[in-house]
Formats: C-alpha cells, structure tokens, sequence
C-alpha cells in the first residue's frame, strides 16, 4: 500500500496529533498560513488563540510544568518568533520541556530580508512556507529518537554506594534539592529518602514541593531570600547531597565564601555538564533523579551501617536553634495590608492545593516563601530568567492542563501588564484564575535594591498612572475587587476563591514600602543575611 501523500503542514498537524497533542497555543501570521488550514480541518486538538506569542510559549512552557505532558505552541515567522524567544529563554533557563513551531518566510526567499523575515535558525530553528505547502509521503514512525539526546538514565552503582557510606557517616548532613526532582517526577523518594534518614532537607525556588513543606525536616528555601537555618544549614554542614540542583549563584551566595567552609558533596544530576561546575563535587552520579533515588533507597535498606544518631541529634539541636530566630516573622498591621499576610491567607482559603503562579519580583519571593507547597508541581515560576510577564499565561497554562484546579496568579503591578491583554484570552476559553495583585506602586524589587544599594535614590522604580484595574478586568469581562483595608483580605478571598467559574482580579492595595527578608546581598557569603531593616 503506498503512502498517503499530505503536504508539510498536514504533515506537521498529523505528527502533533500522532503524539497524543490536545492542546496548542498560537498565533496565526502569513508564514503559518497552511499550518493553519490544516489545523482548521483537524478535530484532534484544540488551538487556543492567545493575544501575544509570548503569552503562548509561557503558556505552552507552564502546561508542561504543571503535567506530565509537553506544552505546545506555534508562532508565525519574523514577529512572531521574536515575541516567542522570551517565552524559549525563560523554559531553556529552566530545563522545561516544550516544542514550539515557527513559520518561516518560503526556502527561497530566506536571507533577502524578505517581508516578516528574521535569522529565526540562528535564533532556533523553523519551517519555512514552501515546505508546509508542498506534499510528499506521509508515514509516522514507529519511534521518534533524537540523535544527539541519549541521556544516562541509570547511575553508577558503585558511586550511589560511596554517596550513601558518606550519608551515613556525616554528623552534620544537608539534602539540597532543586526543579530536577519535579521534572524527574521523583518527589516520592525523595520525601521517602528524607523520612527514612531524618535528615534536613532544603529545596530551592524551582524545587518547591519537592519535599513536602509540612514536614518538620524542611528548613525553608536556600539562598538570596532562603530562611536564616536553611543557608546556615547548608554552610555549616559537613556532607551536602545536591539532587537535580546546580549551585546557582542564587542559591550558594559567593562560591569563594561558600567553599571556605570545608564539607563533602554528592551532586545527582541527568546532565553531566551541571557537575562540578560552580562548586567542586567529590561523589559525582550522573543519571536521572528518579531511577539513582529508587537506588539509593534500596541500597539503603540492606546498608549495615545506620546514621550517626548522637551527632544528628545535635545537629538538629543548632538547627532549631537558627530557626528560633523566626526569620520569616514579619510586622502586622491594622493600617495597611502587608503583602505576607496575603499570601498566608491564600494558602489558608485554597488550603494550601491550589496551583500557584508567579510573575518577578518581591512577590514572587514571597508567594515562595509564605505558600507551603506540600506536592510537586504546584509552584509555576521563571526561576533561572526571572521573566517578568510570566504569571497570567502561565496560569492558563495551567489550567489547561488541569481544568479541575484552583489557580492562583500571585503577581505586581508592573508585572501584570506586561501581558495583561491575555484577560481576553481567559475570557474567550473560559479560563478563570484567581488574581491576585500584591499592588505596592512600585517596582517593588527594584525599589527594594535601590534603598538597600543606591541610597534610597528611586530612579524610575516608581509606578504612576495605574489603571483602575476593576474597570479593566470589568471590561474584559472579568470580576474586578479592590482591596484597601488588613480586615477585608480574608472575606475578600473566600468570595473570589467561591466563584469558581469566573476570573477574579483581586487588587490588593499593600504596604508600599515592605522588603522581602532575609536578604543575602549579590556577591555577599550564604550565611552574611540581612534578616530585616534593623540590619541596614
Ligand atoms: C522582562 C523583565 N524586565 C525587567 C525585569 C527586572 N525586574 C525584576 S523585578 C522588577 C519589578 C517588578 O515589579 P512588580 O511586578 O510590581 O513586582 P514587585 O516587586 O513590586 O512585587 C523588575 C523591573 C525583569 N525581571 N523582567
Ligand atoms: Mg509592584
């Protein structure tokens, strides 16, 4: 039987459908054209329209973060790939998993500066409009293999057994964990790992929910913003696992400060070039993090040594020690709404099951901080990048993966508009997130670093001229709600968080001049943390 003849972009649209695709974010332009008639004439998956091709990348980047599946996303040539390498940046900074397609002028016009071109390969890659026009046999193979991605799944057995002799000798032992645990879908031994040893456990940003954060052995985030116990956990410790994490300048504070404190580290990663590349590491396992855990973990139930009890009592001893320091603590106020307490108060009215996504800036450290996130996979947020625009289509990201859920879009002022016209994409599919706007007029992050670092000078941090938001949520056709007074926060979420089938845009007027503590200034050691103004 000879092979149905399809064009490229039948082509294109049967390998989506092929790979069980249900969902695609995109923007249709001239280049993209007959992707688009294809797409008109499938039923397989649905096409969700956002309003900027930003919008569908992140949107395309959160649907893979919040599921097992790959988030999918087409733009058209020209502007359209240049609106969709921030999204491609923020997921790569990241390790997301996600295809994205581009149009591309026809083969022949390619480097003539031809209408709606640019450099797209040496930007990514994409498919020109010639190709997605012309047809040719269509079979779908049996496997699709990447040639160049062959990754070692299994670690080595001898090294898994040396890190666990290691583990069980240490006296003052650190389980340091980042997004490689989430990606692996390993959270369920790593929480076993952590019970099993009663060790510490700290996860980072983008490991959030990793371990659950209920659990008495989780001693908050590391670094810039971490808690007082974790950093000095991590400094003062002797023997450090680093699981699916990679020391990032964030997390460790200056590397020179961080090595004169002389421990043992085990680093598990799938990606051997994340391996003794910011920080020396003596037992290196290069494998997944899911498959060198389930080692780990049977290897430890037949291991003949045990822990060091006395030396972990008393290294929980210090630890408790640090965390009476309460790091977190902050002021209340009857004047003005402080934005910890919102984020508390989320976590209270969702019950803490809600998907959470972020945008950047100050609260994006403290939805991090103040949301306990007991499961993976719940916190969405541009660690690596820092991509402020991120939060609304994430959330929809979200939601379209998991329609059933609560979401919650923690987000600022500024961060919000800079995708804000995806409230009509909300509306048009029925997509109904909570948002919720920590409103402090300000920059909040750079104003923060401004008073800390340039003598209180705000050079443009300031944010005039705000919209009413009610009035713009109101005309997309949203719920708006302002919020101005501490006593009307809790009322005010359990009214948004009861209308399940409509958005809500929650405008929460906050005190202006919080700060996100503890701080530990960019070049400044893990354990040199401001811990409020007092240390000004
Ligand atoms: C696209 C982009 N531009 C600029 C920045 C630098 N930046 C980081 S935080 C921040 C301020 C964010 O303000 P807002 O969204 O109101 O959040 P707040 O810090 O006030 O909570 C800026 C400008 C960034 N991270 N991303
Ligand atoms: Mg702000």
């Amino acid at each position: 039987m000879s092979a149905e003849q399809l064009t490229g972009a039948d082509i294109l649209v049967r390998c989506l459908a092929e790979e069980g695709v249900e969902h695609v974010f995109g923007y249709p332009g001239g280049a993209v054209l007959y992707i688009y008639d294809a797409i008109f004439k499938q039923d397989k998956f649905q096409h969700i329209l956002v309003r900027h091709e930003q919008a569908a990348v992140h949107a395309a980047d959160a649907y893979s973060r919040s599921s097992q599946k790959v988030g999918v996303a087409i733009v058209t040539s020209g502007p359209g790939v240049t609106n969709a390498v921030t999204g491609l940046a923020t997921a790569y900074m990241d390790s997301i998993p996600m295809v994205i397609i581009s149009g591309q002028v026809p083969s022949t016009a390619i480097g003539q500066d031809a209408f709606q071109e640019c450099d797209t390969v040496g930007i990514t890659r994409d498919i020109p409009k010639d190709i997605t026009m012309h047809t040719c046999a269509y079979e779908y193979p049996k496997a699709v293999e990447m040639r160049s991605y062959k990754p070692v799944d299994k670690g080595h057995s001898g090294q898994i057994r040396k890190a666990l002799q290691l583990l069980l000798s240490a006296e003052r032992p650190m389980i340091y964990t980042g997004g490689g645990i989430i990606l692996a879908n390993a959270a369920p031994e790593l929480n076993k790992l952590v019970d099993r040893l009663g060790y510490p456990c700290t996860n980072t940003l983008m490991g959030l929910g990793a371990y659950r954060s209920s659990s008495d052995k989780f001693v908050g985030m590391p670094g810039m913003h971490g808690t007082y116990e974790a950093n000095m956990a991590m400094q003062h410790s002797d023997v450090l696992i680093a699981i699916g994490a990679r020391f990032d300048d964030r997390v460790i504070g200056n590397p020179k400060h961080f090595a004169s404190h002389a421990r043992k580290i085990i680093h598990i990663d799938i990606d051997p070039s994340s391996i003794s590349k910011r920080v020396k590491v003596d037992i290196p396992i290069v494998g997944n993090v899911k498959d060198v855990l389930q080692e780990l973990l049977t290897q430890l139930d037949t291991a003949e040594t045990r822990q060091n009890g006395e030396a972990l009592d008393a290294w929980w001893k210090q630890i408790n020690e640090w965390r009476k320091r309460d790091c977190l603590k902050f002021a209340t106020s009857d004047e003005f709404i402080k934005p910890q307490s919102v984020v508390q108060k989320v976590w209270e009215v969702t019950k803490g099951d809600a998907f959470i996504t972020s945008d950047v800036g100050q609260h994006q450290m403290w939805a991090a901080q103040y949301y306990g996130f007991d499961k993976p996979r719940r916190w969405i947020n541009s660690g690596g990048l820092g991509t402020m625009g991120v939060g609304l289509p994430y959330a929809m990201g979200v939601q379209m993966a998991n329609p059933d859920a609560t979401v919650a879009c923690i987000t600022g002022e500024a961060s919000i508009q800079m995708c804000i016209q995806e409230l009509a994409t909300c509306k048009q599919y029925h997509l109904t997130p909570k948002i919720i706007l920590l409103n402090n007029r300000f920059l909040g992050m750079v104003r923060q670093w401004q008073q800390i670092d340039y003598g209180s000078r705000y050079s443009e941090s300031y944010m005039d001229s705000l919209p009413d938001f009610n009035k713009l949520a109101e005309s997309y056709g949203h719920v708006g709600m302002k919020i101005e007074k501490p006593g009307d926060v809790d009322g005010a979420l359990r009214e948004a968080f009861a209308m399940k089938d409509r958005l809500v845009f929650m405008n929460f007027i906050t005190d202006q001049t919080e700060n996100v503590w503890p701080m530990v200034k960019a070049g400044k050691g893990l354990t040199e943390m401001l811990l409020g103004s007092e240390d000004l």
